[in-house]
């Protein structure tokens, strides 16, 4: 008996008390190795913050969570001592206000964090010009222990690029999210306002920890029940809860709901009725939550209504409703991801083409919210052409966090390396270094107003987002936001240190494997410029051969348009003549013989035996990329084996198993691919490369009925 008794409490010893679940996201502020305490002791001995407000409360609480996890000791608000933190703003903290530090460059949300002494005691101040300014110096700070930077001597001073650093929610009110691989949605709509769950706060911390500033709740493609007082009033309590961490709330508006919701005959934009209902509407929002941030608007795509109905423009529609919350200080993200099946154009032109001419037509307080490609979210897109064609409207780049078309929960795919590639694309449209990046922070063409905004891929399970890694897109589309000149690279270390550990043995690993899974995924699903060959409706898996889709631009084969011949979109001047859109040198870039590798058959219709640069045949060609994509993945797996002395079993197991079924749906990727495409070619594999196990009809009988985030399965799809 006293054995057992002894052999429970040495376990209890041992096991920790909560597993690693991911939780915790990367502010789980474990205590650190006991070399880096001794180090970072002395410099947080107590936490000063003299004036109080929910986001100067909020500060404060997390700096003495992470500081006493991370020390592994009592940090308690106290006096100015040696060592200690001191945070404020010139108003709230008189300490703060002597120092006389130069705030003033940091506007509203930037901060600074600099190590002086006060009376005498060396100190750390982390001063802002708002309270929100101090929350984000604060997780700043707590960033540079948690990945073990030296705190003594700090003169750091932060602010953002971009003003609007937004999440969209694809949450529909009844639980699901579209395109959601991480359970169902967090936001608990039938408890509010009674019942708020605490991970409304957790999410709020996470997401101001990487200074996201807003959220939209609900899905774009919106219900409109979203506006009514109902489900207004619980979004005034979700507010409340979101605003000490500097987070302003949208919604998703149905363009139709001065009809649905309003019992108009119309919602004809131009109508004065129309217009003063979305007056009274926007008024009712505001009297609930003064500082609601406004609405995000998916019009005449996919089924929504929007100003075409009434033969109206996109600005039109736009205007009518950025005019109701104008006078509030709301903005309108309106959504360029408009295309039509009646339309005959190649599906890649219609934003452009939709928008260009509006250039100007917009007021001020809206967004055109524009993908980073012209199709949708593909693992890779040329940038849209729309970035660097509207100087005189502002653009907000938009981009997926759920991995839609990258494999959904179980593919490691570390999407800033994505990100990254679209900030830094050049449009060249005013010469040289007219990057993305400097389109959309209004550097490029003077506009005050800027924004990003991610697609979000939070759901209610445990980790938040369904496999470890996804949170990483989470944490760098935020830090993006905020500075879109940060490394893909640093970010990853950034995370990893925070999630993880910041062991070199383990970073130095981990780092090149996360950068390198997004070739892999590219190689693997679409190689050299093929897009949207995913299976119907849900997306998972491959189905290059599917053509039965009622709406033309819906089937892969309007993508990659194979045939006897060769591969690809025509989209030169002989084709498309999508290119066009491009400024002139990238026009002519995509439409010769130099095309990069990388977008060829998104422009070119490519023969079969067209001679690569690297000698090899376009046949020989993609399938090196495909068994390159899949040796990648491998070699993932192999790296991700050997740290299992770096990570928790419950994490290191997920991410392991994960990996595993990425190898296998790699491998499902390439062949069905091959098998398809090989009855055009006729050509033999190449040497060293097999062939795929079975013939195509094995692979387009592979049939899913339900696959998260597609909505139920209908009675009428086919079962097989
Ligand atoms: O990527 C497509 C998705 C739709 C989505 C749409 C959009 C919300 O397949 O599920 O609808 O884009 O961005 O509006």
């Amino acid at each position: 008996m006293s054995r057992f008794f002894a052999a429970a409490f040495l376990l209890l010893l041992v096991v920790p008390a909560r597993a690693e679940d991911g939780y915790n996201l990367w502010l789980r502020y474990r205590p650190m190795e006991a070399s880096a305490q001794a180090q970072y002791r002395p410099v947080a001995t107590d936490i000063v913050s003299e004036g109080t407000s929910p986001s100067l409360d909020a500060a404060k609480s997390e700096l003495t969570r992470g500081l006493s996890g991370l020390l592994d000791k009592p940090v308690s608000a106290g006096a100015v001592a040696e060592g200690a933190v001191i945070i404020g703003t010139p108003a709230s903290s008189p300490l703060v206000a002597g120092l006389k530090l130069p705030l003033t460059g940091l506007g509203r949300e930037g901060y600074l964090i600099r190590s002086t002494s006060l009376v005498g005691r060396a100190v750390t101040v982390i001063a802002a010009n708002s309270d929100i300014g101090v929350l984000y110096g604060s997780f700043a700070f707590l960033r540079l222990i948690q990945t073990r930077q030296s705190v003594a001597h700090l003169d750091i001073a932060s602010a953002p690029r971009l003003k609007l650093r937004l999440l969209n929610h694809w949450d529909n009110l009844d639980g699901t999210i579209e395109r959601g691989y991480a359970g169902h949605s967090i936001f608990d709509w039938q408890k509010m306002p009674d019942y708020m769950d605490p991970r409304y706060t957790m999410m709020a911390r996470a997401d101001a920890s990487v200074g996201i500033n807003g959220i939209s709740v609900n899905n774009v493609s919106a219900d409109v029940w979203m506006l009514s007082s109902l489900y207004l009033d619980k979004l005034a309590a979700l507010a409340d809860v979101l605003r000490p961490y500097g987070i302003r709330v949208y919604v998703a508006a149905r363009f139709s709901a001065p009809i649905e919701l309003g019992k108009l005959k119309t919602a004809d934009p131009n109508d004065p009725q129309v217009q003063a209902w979305w007056q009274k509407e926007v008024d009712g929002i505001y009297r609930r939550i003064p500082d609601f941030g406004g609405f995000v608007v998916k019009a005449n795509s996919e089924g929504q209504p929007g100003p075409r109905d009434y033969n109206r423009t996109q600005a039109e529609g736009a205007n009518v409703i950025a005019d109701a919350v104008a006078p509030h200080g709301g903005t309108v993200f309106w959504r360029a991801f408009v295309y039509s099946e009646k339309d005959p154009t190649d599906r890649a032109k219609q934003a452009y083409n939709e928008f260009k001419p509006l250039d100007g037509k917009f007021r001020d307080n809206v967004f055109v919210q524009t993908k980073n490609g012209a199709i949708d979210f593909q693992p890779r897109e040329p940038a849209h052409p729309m970035f660097g064609a509207m100087p005189k409207t502002n653009l907000a780049l938009e981009v997926q966090l759920t991995k839609e078309y990258l494999g959904q929960t179980t593919h490691l795919v570390y999407l800033p390396v994505l990100f990254k590639e679209v900030l830094d694309w050049d449009t060249m449209a005013k010469g040289k270094g007219s990057t993305v990046a400097k389109v959309i922070d209004g550097s490029l063409e003077g506009h005050d107003q800027s924004a990003m905004v991610g697609v979000s891929n939070i759901g209610d399970d445990r980790n938040w987002t369904g496999a470890q890694f996804s949170q990483a897109d989470w944490y760098g589309f935020g830090r993006l936001a905020w500075d879109p000149d940060l490394s893909a690279d640093g970010i990853a270390r950034e995370w990893l240190g925070m999630t993880f550990t910041n062991d070199p043995a383990f970073v130095n690993q981990i780092v090149p494997l996360m950068i390198a899974s997004r070739e892999a995924v590219v190689d693997y699903m679409t190689p050299l410029g093929l897009h949207h060959q995913f299976a119907t409706s849900h997306h998972y898996g491959p189905g290059p051969w599917v053509s039965d889709l009622s709406r033309p631009e819906w089937n892969p084969v309007y993508y990659n348009r194979a045939d006897a011949k060769g591969l690809g979109f025509d989209r030169t001047p002989t084709g498309s003549d999508a290119t066009s859109q491009y400024a002139p040198p990238l026009a002519k870039l995509f439409a010769g013989p130099n095309i990069p590798d990388r977008y060829l058959t998104w422009f070119q219709h490519v023969a079969w035996d067209h001679k690569m640069k690297s000698g090899r045949t376009l046949w020989d060609e993609m399938i090196a990329h495909y068994d390159t994509g899949i040796a990648a993945v491998a070699q993932m797996r192999k790296t991700w084996a050997a740290m299992k002395p770096y990570v928790d079993d419950q994490r290191w197991s997920q991410t392991a198993a994960f990996l595993a079924v990425q190898q296998k749906e790699a491998q499902w990727w390439r062949d069905a691919c091959i098998a398809y495409f090989q009855t055009f070619s006729h050509m033999p594999m190449p040497t060293g490369h097999a062939p795929p196990p079975h013939d195509l009809a094995y692979y387009e009988a592979i049939y899913f009925p339900n696959v998260p985030g597609a909505g139920p399965h209908k009675p009428n799809d086919p079962i097989e």
